[in-house]
C-alpha cells in the first residue's frame, strides 16, 4: 500500500478543521485548562451518543436529544448546556420546563428522547436545516465540559440509532 506523505495528509486535516469551523453553531474551542477534564486522559468519563437536532418546525426554538452514560462509579449530574446556535440553550423536561440538572446515576445512562426531556435552544439565530449541525458545550458537576456536536435532521427523518462511542 502506497504511503502519502505527511505533509499532504496534515493539509487534508487543516481542510477538514477550516469547514468544521464553518456549520452554523459552532463555538470557538473551549478554554484551556478550564477543567481537570483533558485530552491525556484515556477513557472519558461521561459518553454521549446518539445526538440530534430535530428541524424546528417554526424557525424559533429547536430540540435537540442525546443519550449520556456515566462510565464512573459515582453520580453524575448534568448542570447547564451551551450552544452557539440561539440566544439561549435551556435543560427542559419533557413538558417544556426549565430543569435544574438531569441525574445520571453511576455506571448508568439516561436519553433524552420526545416525551422524556431535552435540551431547548430559544430565539434562533438562524434556520437550523438537515445538514448542518449544532455544537454543545455540556457542563457536568464532576466531569467538567463535554463538547458534543449533533447533526440536525429532517421534520419527518427517522430517529437515528447509534451505538454508544
Ligand atoms: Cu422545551
Amino acid at each position: 500500500m502506497k504511503r502519502f506523505p505527511l505533509p499532504l495528509i496534515a493539509a487534508v486535516l487543516l481542510a477538514v478543521a477550516g469547514l468544521a469551523g464553518l456549520v452554523r453553531g459552532a463555538e470557538p474551542a473551549a478554554p484551556a485548562a478550564s477543567t481537570a477534564t483533558t485530552a491525556m486522559e484515556p477513557q472519558r468519563p461521561i459518553v454521549v451518543s446518539g445526538a440530534y437536532v430535530r428541524e424546528p418546525a417554526n424557525g424559533i426554538n429547536a430540540a435537540a436529544y442525546f443519550t449520556i452514560s456515566n462510565t464512573t462509579d459515582k453520580p453524575e449530574v448534568l448542570t447547564a448546556v451551551t450552544s452557539g446556535a440561539g440566544a439561549q440553550t435551556t435543560l427542559h423536561t419533557a413538558s417544556m420546563r426549565p430543569s435544574a440538572g438531569l441525574s445520571i446515576p453511576a455506571r448508568g445512562a439516561v436519553t433524552l428522547s420526545p416525551g422524556k426531556g431535552h435540551v431547548m435552544i430559544e430565539k434562533l439565530y438562524g434556520p437550523l436545516k438537515p445538514g448542518q449541525s449544532v455544537n454543545f458545550q455540556l457542563s457536568f458537576s464532576r466531569s467538567g465540559q463535554v463538547l458534543l456536536t449533533a447533526p440536525v435532521i429532517a421534520v419527518t427523518a427517522p430517529v437515528p440509532t447509534e451505538e454508544p462511542e
